[in-house]
C-alpha cells in the first residue's frame, strides 16, 4: 500500500514524544495533553466511521470555538471525510445555501440552534445532526463517550479532499473551495519551516490561538503550525485584547487580522514589557495600516509579519522571519513563499514591468482544486496555462516585494471577513419600494473598512434607511450588515450605464474617520 499522505497523519507524527505534556490550554484554565488530542479525535472518528458514511462525505459544522470543536475537525480529517466550516454568524437562509449546495451527510449545531438547523439539514438529505456546545454539552460528545479510543488513520492520497472553505462570489452565490490534504500540509511545510516554528527540542513555541477557526486563518495556517511543531496552544475562545496581552507572558507567537492588532494597540497593558517573551507577531487576511505597523513597532519593539492568502490557495506571500532574507517591509505582503508562483499582468494578458500594477495570478501545491460543482466557475478562474487568477491587484518591485493595491473583485475585507456587495445588494433590491442599490467600502478605524449602502426608492415610494438595516439584521450575518445605509434619488453613473462605486466611496470616505 502506498504511503499514508492524510493531513492527519503528518500532524499527528509531529505530536511530541511524550503525550503527557499540555498540548492545549484554554482562558477557562482546562488543560488537554497531546494524548487527550489523540484518544478524544480516535473516538470521534469511531463516531463518524460507525455510521456508515459512503467516501468523500461532508461535516458541516456551525458551532461556537471550543477544542471541541477543533479535535472535530482533526477527527473530520483522521477518519477521510471533508470538513466544511461555517461562520457562527450565518443565519437561516446562509445555512440553507450552504447545506443545500454541499449536501452533508453529518451536520454540527449549537443546542440552541438544533431546532432551525436540523430542519434545513434534514430538508437537504442530511441524515445526522448532533449538537456540540462550547461548554462540551450536546449529543457530539454524549456518542462519542461510547466510542474507542483506538482508531486507525484513513489513508489518504494527496489529492484528496480535506475540506470546503465557502468563499463569497462575485455574483452573490457562494463558491465551495476545495482544498485536498496535500494542499493543506504543504502548505503549512512551508510555512514551518519560513517562519522558523522550533520543535519542543528547539525550544518550542507556544501560540495564542485568538481568531475563529472557521476560516483559513484560524482553522489552518495557526492550527496547523501549532500542530506540525508539537507546540502549545494558548486557546482563546473568543478574541480580548487584554486577555491576549496578559498571555504574551507565557507565549511566543501570536496570529491576528489588523483589527486584532488595533484593539491591542489601544489598551495601555500592551508595552515593550509585556510582549518581550514574544518570537513573532504574523498579521494577515485583510491589509495592516502602515501606521498599525509603525505604532506595533515603536510600543512593542517587534515587526509584523504580514502575509497574503487566500481560501482557494491557503498562503502565497510572506515578509521575510530571518534577516538575512530581508527585511520586514510595511504596507508589503513580502515574497512569494517556496514553490509559489506569482506573476502580475496587465488587461492584454502580458506581464507587467516590475512596479507596475495589474492582476496577481498564482501557482503552487497550496492551489485548490476547484470550486464545489462549479466546474465552468473554476474554469473561469484560471488561466488557460493553469494559474489562478486572484483578483486581488498589486505589484512586484525590482527586490521582488509583492504590495497588493486593491482588488479587481468586487469585495470589501471587514475586520478580517469578506462581504460580497453582490449578494447584500441581492437582498436589499428584494426589499418593499426599493428600486436599487449599491454597496461600498469605506474606511474604518477598527475593522479596517466597513460596507454602506446607498439606496434609490422606486418612484413614489419610501425607503428608510434604518429600517433597510434593521430588516436586513434578521436577514444575513452580522458582520455583513451595512454600517450606515443613505437613500438618495440616483446612483451615479457612468456613460455605459455603470454604477460608478469610486464616487460613492469618495462621498463617504470620511464617515468614520
Ligand atoms: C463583528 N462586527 C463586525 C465584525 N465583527 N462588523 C464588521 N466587520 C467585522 N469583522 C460587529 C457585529 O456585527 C456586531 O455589531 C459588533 O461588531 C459586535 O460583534 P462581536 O461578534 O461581539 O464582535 P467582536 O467579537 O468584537 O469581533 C470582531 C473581531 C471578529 C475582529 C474579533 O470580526 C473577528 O474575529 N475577525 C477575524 C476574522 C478572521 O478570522 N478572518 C480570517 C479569514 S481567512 P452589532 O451592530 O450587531 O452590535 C482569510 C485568508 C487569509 O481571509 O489570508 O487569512
Ligand atoms: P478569503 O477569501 O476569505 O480567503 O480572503 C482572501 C482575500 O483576503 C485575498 O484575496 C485578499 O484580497 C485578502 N487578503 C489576505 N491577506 C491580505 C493581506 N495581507 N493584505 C491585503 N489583503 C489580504
Amino acid at each position: 500500500m502506498s504511503t499514508n499522505e492524510s493531513l492527519f497523519a503528518a500532524l499527528r507524527a509531529a505530536f511530541p514524544k511524550n503525550l503527557d505534556g499540555i498540548a492545549v490550554e484554554t482562558d477557562e484554565g482546562l488543560a488537554y495533553s497531546w494524548r487527550d488530542l489523540e484518544r478524544a479525535t480516535a473516538m470521534l472518528a469511531n463516531l463518524l466511521a460507525s455510521l456508515g458514511l459512503p467516501e468523500g462525505s461532508r461535516v458541516a459544522v456551525q458551532v461556537e470555538k471550543s477544542v471541541e470543536a477543533m479535535l472535530l475537525y482533526l477527527a473530520t480529517l483522521r477518519a477521510g471525510y471533508m470538513f466544511l466550516p461555517l461562520n457562527t454568524a450565518y443565519q437561516k437562509a446562509e445555512i440553507e445555501y450552504f447545506v443545500g449546495d454541499a449536501e452533508p451527510a453529518v451536520v454540527v449545531c449549537t443546542p440552541k440552534n438544533f431546532g432551525w438547523v436540523s430542519k434545513i439539514a434534514f430538508r437537504a438529505g442530511t441524515r445526522h445532526v448532533f449538537t456540540l456546545g462550547e461548554d462540551r454539552t450536546g449529543t457530539l460528545l454524549q456518542r462519542a463517550a461510547h466510542c474507542s479510543d483506538v482508531h486507525d488513520v484513513a489513508h489518504k492520497a494527496a489529492d484528496d479532499l480535506a475540506a470546503i472553505l465557502y468563499t463569497s462570489g462575485t455574483t452573490g452565490r457562494s463558491k465551495g473551495a476545495m482544498l485536498t490534504h496535500g494542499n493543506l500540509l504543504s502548505n503549512a511545510q512551508v510555512l514551518k519551516a519560513y517562519w522558523g516554528w522550533r520543535t519542543p527540542e528547539e525550544g518550542g513555541d507556544v501560540l495564542i490561538h485568538a481568531l475563529p477557526i472557521f476560516h483559513v486563518h484560524g482553522l489552518f495556517v495557526a492550527l496547523h503550525g501549532a500542530l506540525l511543531n508539537g507546540s502549545r496552544i494558548i486557546w482563546l475562545g473568543k478574541f480580548d485584547p487584554k486577555l491576549a496581552i496578559a498571555k504574551m507572558r507565557e507565549a511566543t507567537v501570536f496570529m491576528g487580522v489588523p483589527t486584532l492588532y488595533v484593539r491591542m494597540l489601544a489598551e495601555p497593558s500592551l508595552t515593550r514589557e509585556a510582549a518581550r517573551h514574544m518570537r513573532l507577531f504574523i498579521s494577515g487576511s485583510a491589509p495592516l495600516l502602515v501606521e498599525t505597523f509603525n505604532d506595533w513597532k515603536a510600543r512593542t519593539g517587534h515587526t509584523i509579519l504580514e502575509r497574503y492568502g487566500m481560501s482557494e490557495t491557503i498562503m502565497l506571500t510572506s515578509n521575510p522571519y530571518r534577516e538575512q532574507d530581508g527585511e520586514r517591509r510595511g504596507g508589503t505582503v513580502g515574497f512569494p513563499l517556496p514553490g509559489v508562483g506569482l506573476r502580475v499582468r496587465g488587461d492584454d494578458g502580458r506581464d507587467v514591468p516590475a512596479g507596475e500594477i495589474g492582476g496577481i495570478e498564482v501557482s503552487g501545491p497550496g492551489v485548490f482544486k476547484g470550486y464545489w460543482r462549479m466546474p465552468e466557475k473554476t474554469q473561469e478562474e484560471f488561466t488557460a496555462d493553469g494559474w489562478f487568477r486572484t483578483g486581488d491587484v498589486g505589484k512586484v518591485d525590482e527586490r521582488g516585494y509583492v504590495t497588493i493595491v486593491g482588488r479587481s473583485k468586487d469585495l470589501i475585507i471587514s475586520g478580517g471577513y469578506n462581504v460580497y456587495p453582490a449578494e447584500i445588494e441581492g437582498y436589499i433590491n428584494e426589499l418593499p419600494g426599493v428600486a436599487e442599490s449599491a454597496l461600498v467600502g469605506v474606511p474604518h478605524p477598527d475593522f479596517g473598512e466597513v460596507g454602506v449602502a446607498v439606496v434609490t426608492p422606486k418612484p413614489g415610494a419610501r425607503v428608510d434607511g434604518e429600517q433597510v438595516i434593521a430588516t436586513l439584521r434578521s436577514q444575513l450575518a452580522n458582520f455583513k450588515i451595512p454600517k450606515r445605509c443613505f437613500v438618495v434619488d440616483q446612483l451615479p453613473r457612468n456613460t455605459m450605464g455603470k454604477v460608478q462605486k469610486n464616487l460613492l466611496r469618495e462621498q463617504h470616505k470620511g464617515l468614520f474617520a
